[in-house]
């Protein structure tokens, strides 16, 4: 497996990334398209062949070395974890929630099918990302413990008290005037759980002990409310064309962002600062954390 060097470049750790969960996601589009199959089955496939960045793959991969892990099996997690945050796009595009037309460079899956549809494979998506992580998990030979606790992590950060938690939270922030620890609240559940959880999964599919865990959980939490902060940034001053999304949503939506709070600059230097505290939590893994380092610094830089 490549990407073992501590000197690697994000470009080419999100490459990699692509590269082996694409071929995961691949394999789970072929086998929906058969069972269920029809429009169900078309609907998943469209979901899943997409072209995100794929950066929650890339901190599962990074944090699997940096508490030691080397097999080629890891792409597995990666890729239960990037159809759980497959199956959240889906949902946040719906006329229900964010009502957005365009995403990754194409419609929405509401928009190429119709909202039934993509209601459904939404919910297809995370029984799917389940049999992904158990799958993974045989082909790494882990023990029974670690799948338990690899399925805890996962479902946590997708259930109330994360994601689903998260957006409930930012839908009914929507046109208020939220406060900075509101902000947190909300960007910590909607997006940083599901990071987290990338981080957290690598480290325990690779066997880290409790003090690698937690360093990485720790680098997962802030670098997670980095994300989103830089993504609040991105949807106020990026293009339509660099994003993929429709940019300049949030205002128009009201949403209750970083950027609508402490405004621009204010949302950099607090993007910054996070993206400095999930590093120095990389300080207790030593070199072994280079790579999730330069991811850190790429995930507040990014211009998409
Ligand atoms: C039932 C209330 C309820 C919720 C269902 C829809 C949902 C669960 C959660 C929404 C979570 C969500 C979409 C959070 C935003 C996360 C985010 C910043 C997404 C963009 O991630 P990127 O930039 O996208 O990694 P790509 O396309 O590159 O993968």
């Amino acid at each position: 497996m490549k990407g073992n060097e501590t000197n690697i470049t994000p470009a080419a750790l999100l490459a990699e990334a692509r590269e082996v969960t694409d071929s995961r996601l691949a394999a789970c589009a072929a086998r929906l398209r058969r069972d269920p199959g029809g429009t169900d089955g078309e609907a998943l496939a469209y979901a899943l062949g997409t072209s995100g960045k794929r950066v929650r793959p890339a901190l599962v991969l990074a944090s699997y070395r940096a508490a030691g892990g080397s097999a080629s099996g890891i792409a597995g997690i990666a890729a239960a974890v990037e159809i759980v945050h497959t199956y959240s796009l889906v949902h946040d595009d719906l006329p229900c929630m964010d009502d957005d037309a365009q995403r990754r460079g194409r419609p929405t899956t509401h928009v190429a099918f119709d909202v039934a549809t993509a209601t459904r494979a939404g919910f297809v998506l995370v029984p799917v990302a389940v049999q992904e992580l158990v799958a993974a998990s045989g082909e790494l030979g882990l023990a029974n413990e670690q799948l338990g606790r690899m399925g805890e992590i996962l479902l946590e950060a997708s259930g109330i008290c994360g994601m689903v938690g998260g957006q409930w939270l930012d839908l009914e922030a929507e046109g208020r005037q939220p406060t900075l620890a509101n902000l947190v609240e909300i960007h910590r559940q909607k997006t940083g759980a599901l990071i987290t959880a990338a981080c957290a999964l690598g480290g325990v599919a690779a066997g880290g002990n409790v003090e690698t865990v937690a360093a990485l959980t720790d680098y997962g939490r802030e670098v997670g409310l980095a994300f989103q902060i830089a993504d609040d940034l991105l949807d106020a001053t990026a293009t339509t064309e660099e994003l993929g999304k429709t940019a300049g949503r949030d205002a128009t939506l009201a949403k209750a962002t970083y950027v609508s709070v402490l405004g621009v600059d204010g949302a950099r230097g607090e993007a910054h600062r996070h993206a400095d505290l999930a590093s120095a939590a990389l300080d207790r893994l030593g070199p072994a954390g280079a790579a999730l380092r330069t991811l850190a610094g790429y995930i507040v830089q990014r211009r998409s």
